[in-house]
């Protein structure tokens, strides 16, 4: 594709603005004349072969042009009788450069914003620009308009008529018969024919396949007087300080991106909201780069004006701080969890007239596979080992949820909500003891021994990215802990959970209806130290459990447990009740914050499970888990199953309670 643009006339209306150099080098602002303009947006487009047509000052306007270091060749043409014939003739003199050539078309004065350039360049049919909105100019061009295809253009026509503006895409082949009909105009030996518009050749021979385009309001405007320089110099300025405001959460940076930047900054100043890293972990992934890195890397895109952080999924606060006059987005989020947040955003914009502008997302296959390497990337162990610390000091309180087998670590993984024009979903996955060995039907008893638990834990590790917390049950013998934690560590897995119980464990939730011994503080000490001093990373936590509540002895043993535990290098505290009533739980959290405002806290909500999250949080609580409810809820269903089926002697009536056959062989994806 080619550019033509005409720059052979006087330009005698603009009188002294006109003296030494052609209509085209008029400035239109501080930095830019409407010629450079007009070459930067050719150049961004990436049209590479420009044709001008030169006259008066021509020496003057080469000089200019190869003064402007534009990564555009011009072939300069001179039509010798400039001053005697219109352009038609200084087209018919370019001729041999235009032929066989998709063509851009623009007069030399004429200045259009970006948008406008960018809806020509990307039609697929030839074009000229029109405008719905604009009024009838009484003596510039007008085009006569059916079926949105442009039938004639001309000064004389007023009926069913837009105001049109010589800027127009022109496809090879209407472009090679509107070239011989200028030709035959040319060669005609009537002087008339070589004085009239180059329209009138198309007039002859347009054949209702030149796609009106309105502009409608947009910039699209020639200079023909001082008057008109001062009103299309108002409106660009006005047009370049608009604002533009994108939102990111991306920490990989793909062609897809830059090129949404590129079309967003074309519209305006663009400022880029970067999401912090707790609404990213709230409905996507764990971030691959922290905030401050994601905000830098923007920083230094061209195009971007300006980054700003956004910390909710919610466009609003900086919506209404900003009042961008575009925001731009990728067309995705019509549907999903985004679309709330859309219709929040259309719904500000609308107050104060900005405008949503929505461009086609790509769904491109490469760019998927960036993702899958990211995921991938956060499965890897010195990665997802670390991210557990890191959400606990991002978010204050995070949530994990119970997972004993590859599919209910992906029910932990995936399973995500959208609510409040955001989306929730757990922080980390919980491999319960009770749940790891009722799923292998054996008590909670540290039956099931450590290989089988590591075995539970490779399982879910292979389909699944987030962090795991391992209930230790009482660590073993010291001297075998050392080696759980040196495994632990070295799978990837961020927390383990000891209790501070010796000899036969059984699980808490029964309290004191069974026979349970407390570890003493010095021992439970002693293995804390040894765990510490066995691992290799500093990521790796290791948390004591306190049961002082569940087996009855007081709250004053659990407090003076937890600071002894925590002195002896416990990265956090778990605090154990089977009480319904949340009482005890609040009392021991605020005596422990009281004296130590640092370490984590961790809850298992089993019994006092009316406290919500948020709750927690008020009170200083850091990891609640909720520890069992996936085996709870499976195993009724399973139970109810089996039931019907040896009632009705056939699988017909449990049908209504089993997933749909098509849906549980999609339920596993096939690459993780
Ligand atoms: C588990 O889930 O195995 C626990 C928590 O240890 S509890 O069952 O409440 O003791
Ligand atoms: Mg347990």
């Amino acid at each position: 594709m080619k550019a033509l643009i005409l720059n052979s006339g006087l330009g005698s209306r603009m009188g002294v603005l006109t003296s030494e150099h052609p209509k085209c080098m008029t400035e239109i602002s501080l930095k830019e004349t409407i010629l450079s303009r007009q070459l930067k947006l050719i150049a961004a487009a990436g049209i590479r072969e420009v044709v001008m047509t030169t006259g008066a000052f021509d020496n003057v306007l080469v000089n200019y042009c190869n003064s402007l270091d534009i990564p555009v060749h011009i072939t300069f043409v001179k039509n010798p009788v400039y001053d005697k014939t219109n352009y038609i003739y200084s087209i018919y003199c370019a001729r041999e450069y235009l032929k066989d050539d998709d063509l851009i078309l623009m007069h030399g004065d004429l200045v259009f914003e970006n948008t406008v350039f960018d809806d020509v360049v990307s039609s697929g049919m030839s074009c000229m620009t029109v405008s719905s909105t604009h009024e009838l100019p009484e003596k510039d061009f007008k085009a006569v308009i059916a079926d949105d295809k442009v039938q004639k253009v001309g000064i004389e026509f007023f009926n069913d008529a837009m105001a049109a503006q010589p800027l127009y895409k022109i496809l090879k082949d209407d472009w090679n018969k509107w070239l011989d009909q200028i030709a035959a105009f040319c060669e005609s030996g009537d002087e008339a024919q070589k004085k009239c518009y180059a329209e009138n050749a198309l007039n002859e021979i347009i054949d209702k396949n030149i796609f009106a385009l309105d502009v409608q309001n947009r910039l699209c405007a020639e200079i023909d007087n001082p008057e008109d320089l001062a009103v299309v110099s108002n409106k660009l300025a006005e047009i370049e300080n608009r604002k533009v405001y994108m939102c990111f959460s991306t920490d990989m940076i793909h062609s897809g991106h830059i090129s949404i930047i590129k079309k967003a900054a074309r519209l305006g100043k663009l400022i880029v909201g970067v999401l912090s890293d707790e609404a990213v972990v709230s409905y996507k992934r764990f971030p691959l780069l922290p905030f401050a890195e994601r905000k830098a890397m923007f920083e230094n895109i061209a195009g971007v004006y300006k980054v700003v952080a956004q910390e909710t999924l919610s466009y609003k606060d900086n919506l209404l701080n900003y009042k961008p006059d575009y925001v731009v987005h990728g067309d995705d989020w019509q549907t999903g969890f985004q679309k709330p947040i859309r219709d929040e955003v259309t719904s500000i914009l609308a107050s104060y007239g900005g405008q949503l502008v929505e461009f086609r997302y790509s769904n491109d296959e490469k760019y998927k596979e960036l993702e899958n390497r990211a995921r991938a990337d956060l499965s890897m162990p010195d990665v997802r080992r670390a991210r557990l610390k890191k959400t606990i000091s991002m978010k204050g309180t995070i949530t994990a949820i119970e997972a004993h087998s590859g599919l209910t670590g992906l029910i932990a993984e995936n399973t995500i909500v959208e609510q409040d024009s955001g989306a929730r979903q757990f922080d980390a996955m919980w491999i319960s003891s009770l749940c790891d060995s009722t799923a292998k039907g054996k008590p909670d008893i540290e039956l099931v021994d450590m290989t089988s638990r590591f075995r539970t834990i490779d399982d879910i590790m292979e389909v699944t990215t987030k962090p795991i917390i391992f209930d230790g049950d009482t660590g073993g013998l010291t001297e075998h802990f050392v080696y759980t934690v040196r495994t632990l560590e070295r799978m990837g897995v961020s927390m383990v959970i000891i209790e501070d119980k010796t000899g036969l464990k059984k699980n808490s939730l029964f309290g004191t209806e069974v026979q349970q011994t407390q570890a003493s503080i010095p021992d439970f000490c002693e293995k804390i130290k040894a765990g510490k001093k066995a691992q290799k990373t500093k990521d790796f936590m290791i948390c004591a459990r306190i049961e002082s509540l569940i087996l009855e002895q007081g709250m004053d043993d659990a407090l003076e447990r937890a600071f002894a535990f925590a002195g002896a290098g416990a990265d956090a505290i778990m605090i154990h009740s089977r009480k319904k009533d949340p009482a005890e739980i609040f009392e021991f959290v605020e005596k422990f914050r009281a004296k130590d405002s640092t370490t984590p806290i961790v809850v298992v909500p089993t019994s006092f499970n009316m406290v919500t999250e948020e709750e927690f949080k008020e009170r200083g609580v850091n990891v609640v888990i909720y520890a069992n409810q996936l085996t709870r809820t499976g195993f009724p269903a399973m139970q109810n199953a089996a039931r019907m089926i040896l009632e009705h002697h056939r699988a017909k009536e449990c049908d209504d309670i089993c997933m749909p056959f098509k849906d549980i062989i999609r339920l596993i994806p096939e690459d993780v």
